[in-house]
């Protein structure tokens, strides 16, 4: 009889076995922090993956891996922003900036909190890719990127600004000169039309330029601005522009913001 039930108990302890460890956190490894865990397990193209910014929040990410035909390696990146086709609202409130909205084939935002988990558990650069609609692309990249937590408005650190041509075109010289939009947003909270953080006393910055952004007095670059398809002057500043490249009154057809773990 004992026999009976043990040999019972050890079936269904071998078949349990595998649900048992699976359902159980503190013994499964966590899944990916961010995209340069994804790559590291074995997935080289670019797509939508689902990481872990915490243990038990799982979100689902576009992984921009770098192109193939590329000499040298520039992938891995985390994207946490992204426009390029005007499909997706960015003028949204607090909530919505904070959660995340969008989609990850297309335009989204990541969200603050799964940004602020992110970057408080490692280090990252950030690279902004940027592009006209005479297809040229150009980047600003940044040796140092973090967001503190909600309780501290989501504050932005920003530094160590390398040039990838977002600036102005020196015809002379030919090579570009600095571009730098965003050193006002160091050190900024994140402000909403609902939730005023910027560093305009009179002034609701995320109202007059239509987005969400690290505002500050205003902006220099307002990548969840409005889409403007271009050239249009008589909307200014409330695009997604990037000043010190092409102005305030050209909307970019491509804007991306993007971070990876520092070596
Ligand atoms: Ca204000």
């Amino acid at each position: 009889m004992i026999d009976k039930v043990f040999s019972v108990f050890s079936v269904f302890g071998v078949l349990l076995l595998p649900f048992l460890v699976g359902s159980t956190p503190t013994s499964w490894s966590p899944g990916p922090t961010d995209c340069s865990d994804v790559y590291a397990n074995g997935q080289t193209l670019s797509g939508v993956y689902t990481i872990y910014p915490t243990a038990d929040t799982p979100v689902q990410v576009y992984c921009d891996m770098g192109c193939l035909e590329s000499l040298t390696v520039d992938g891995n990146w985390t994207v946490f922003q992204r426009r390029m086709d005007g499909s997706v609202n960015f003028y949204r409130p607090w909530k919505h900036y904070k959660k995340g909205f969008g989609n990850k084939n297309g335009e989204y935002w990541l969200g603050l909190e799964n940004i602020y988990q992110l970057t408080h558990k490692r280090k990252y650069e950030l690279k902004v890719d940027l592009q006209d609609f005479d297809g040229t692309l150009v980047y600003a990249r940044y040796s140092s990127f973090s967001v503190e937590s909600e309780a501290e408005g989501y504050k932005l650190h920003l530094n160590g600004f390398i040039n990838g041509g977002a600036g102005e075109m020196n015809s002379e010289l030919l090579f570009c000169t600095v571009g730098d939009s965003m050193a006002t947003n160091n050190n900024q909270k994140f402000s909403t039309f609902d939730k005023d953080q910027d560093s305009h006393e009179t002034g609701n910055c995320a109202k007059s330029y239509l987005g969400g952004f690290w505002y500050s007095q205003c902006h220099n670059a307002n990548p969840n601005g409005i889409y403007l398809w271009g050239e249009d002057a008589t909307h200014y500043a409330i695009g997604n522009v990037w000043q010190a490249w092409k102005g305030y009154g050209y909307g970019l057809k491509y804007i991306t913001m993007k971070i990876r773990p520092v070596a």
